[in-house]
């Protein structure tokens, strides 16, 4: 049996319960924290983050590198392109998502969910405001001329568009929703990854873990 260490409402980790669901893979999951500086996990995960996965003798951490080995265990089921050009342009989406949209969108839940909830301090609003009014707009620019007008990057959903959206899932836990009269083609590409049949229910069982329904 698959084990997954990792929080559901992490970014990353939500990719991989997502490609997990995608190719219908029955797995563990152990809500592991970030930021918790345990030294059993550091075992499994050396850098302390999650996700973090175990398939047998096999440990594996970063959520790219755990999605492309079940890619590459589990083919029968892609969640990449399968041309060369289009898996290039996914794999890039990936990046652009788990590094700076996810700094900025997941930054908003930093400061307005976890400061107070698990590290008990006052949410950084004048960063917020930053983030909200300077930092994010040119990159929403960009992705408003990425995203497609109707179904989703590559056609069905896929990885692309799940990491692309995961993040701004954290920022929606921090009231923070992309404008939809600036950028109406991502505010309705988000809305349509969030309610895909094989969204819904995983974003359901994860707002009943953080308390929300
Ligand atoms: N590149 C990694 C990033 C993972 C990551 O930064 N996870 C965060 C939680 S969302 C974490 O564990 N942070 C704790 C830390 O940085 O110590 C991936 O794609 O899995």
């Amino acid at each position: 049996m698959i084990i997954l260490h990792g929080v559901s409402a992490s970014p990353y980790v939500r990719k991989v319960i997502t490609v997990l669901a995608m190719k219908q893979l029955p797995f563990e999951q152990k809500q592991q924290m970030p930021f918790a500086r345990d030294a059993e996990f550091n075992k499994i995960s050396p850098l302390g983050k999650i996700p973090a996965l175990q398939d047998g003798d096999i440990t594996l951490c970063d959520s790219t590198v755990i999605c492309e080995y079940l890619e590459d265990t589990h083919p029968e089921i892609n969640v990449y392109p399968t041309n060369h050009a289009d898996k290039a342009k996914a794999r890039w989406i990936e990046e652009l998502a788990g590094s700076r949209v996810t700094e900025l969108a997941t930054g908003i839940f930093f400061q307005r969910f976890m400061r107070p909830m698990v590290f008990k301090q006052d949410p950084d609003e004048a960063l917020v405001e930053k983030i909200i009014d300077k930092d994010l707009p040119p990159i929403l620019d960009h992705l408003e001329t990425l995203v497609p007008a109707t179904d989703f990057l590559f056609g069905e959903l896929q990885l692309a568009d799940i990491s692309l959206v995961s993040p701004f899932i954290n920022a929606s836990y921090a009231n923070y929703t992309v404008d939809t009269q600036h950028w109406p083609q991502l505010s309705a590409f988000i809305d349509r990854v969030k309610t895909h049949p094989i969204m819904e229910p995983i974003l359901e069982a994860e707002a009943k873990i953080m308390g929300f329904a």
